[in-house]
């Protein structure tokens, strides 16, 4: 006789501008899913901890600057290093919440404008890491993000910056399946009434016995 496998955990990918509250939803979802029995991980990418990470850590501070293929390139690298231990916690059960993932790669990098760097470019690296189960969008207007706060002073974070990067996430998202868009200007509360909505029917669908897929 065999013995039973092992049920799969799932990948949870929450996605979206700066302060559409990512962090305090992955929080509460990670709290939620642990109340229900679920063995769970957050994560977060950039992940500023390793080698890679902290080369991106001084370049999104400001402290160093690289060519905008090359730090694409590193923002990719730091999700590869990663892939490996997400894939070995999801086949062992675990479930794995990710702050930011390759939406938030191919968007960002493509929002700059240079001319060889192309939102088709910059998922090339992508293809080939673990595939989210639900991928959460996380959606507010400027308007309702400038109330939670000014911006930081970390690159990126200006009006310019954070308007090309809301239109082309509404195009990356547009073309997608499995992503769910949640209205992010509501309440804490709210917001992560359907966010747990949205992952547990995810997770009654998931065949905890297939594999993972990849990105393609
Ligand atoms: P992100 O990780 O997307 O940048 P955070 O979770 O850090 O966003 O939230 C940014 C700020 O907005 C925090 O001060 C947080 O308390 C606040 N915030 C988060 N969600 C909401 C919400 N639904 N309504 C009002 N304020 C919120
Ligand atoms: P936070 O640590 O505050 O989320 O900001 N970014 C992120 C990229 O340009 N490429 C990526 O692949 C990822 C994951 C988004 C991190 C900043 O880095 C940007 C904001
Ligand atoms: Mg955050």
């Amino acid at each position: 006789t065999s013995a039973s496998p092992t049920r799969r955990g799932a990948l949870i990918v929450v996605e979206g501008l700066d302060r559409a509250g990512k962090s305090s939803q992955c929080e509460m979802l990670r709290d939620f899913l642990s109340r229900q029995g679920h063995v769970v991980k957050y994560i977060r990418f950039p992940d500023r901890t390793t080698p890679i990470g902290q080369l991106i850590d001084s370049y999104l501070r400001g402290t160093s600057h690289q060519d905008d293929h090359s730090i694409h390139l590193l923002f990719s690298a730091n999700r590869w290093e990663i892939a490996k231990s997400i894939e070995e916690d999801i086949t062992n059960g675990t479930t794995v919440i990710v702050d930011r993932y390759s939406y938030s790669g191919v968007v960002y990098s493509a929002a700059k404008a240079n001319p060889t760097l192309s939102l088709e470019w910059a998922w090339q690296p992508e293809i080939g890491l673990p595939c989210p189960d639900i991928c959460l969008f996380l959606s507010i207007s400027p308007e309702e993000a400038a109330k939670r706060g000014g911006f930081g002073a970390e690159r990126y974070e200006n009006e310019a910056m954070q308007t090309r990067v809301r239109e082309l996430f509404r195009t990356i998202f547009e073309k997608q399946e499995d992503v769910s868009i949640i209205d992010a200007g509501k309440s804490i509360d709210q917001v992560s009434q359907e966010i747990q909505g949205a992952v547990a029917s995810c997770i009654a669908r998931l065949d905890v016995t297939g594999a993972l897929r990849k990105l393609e």
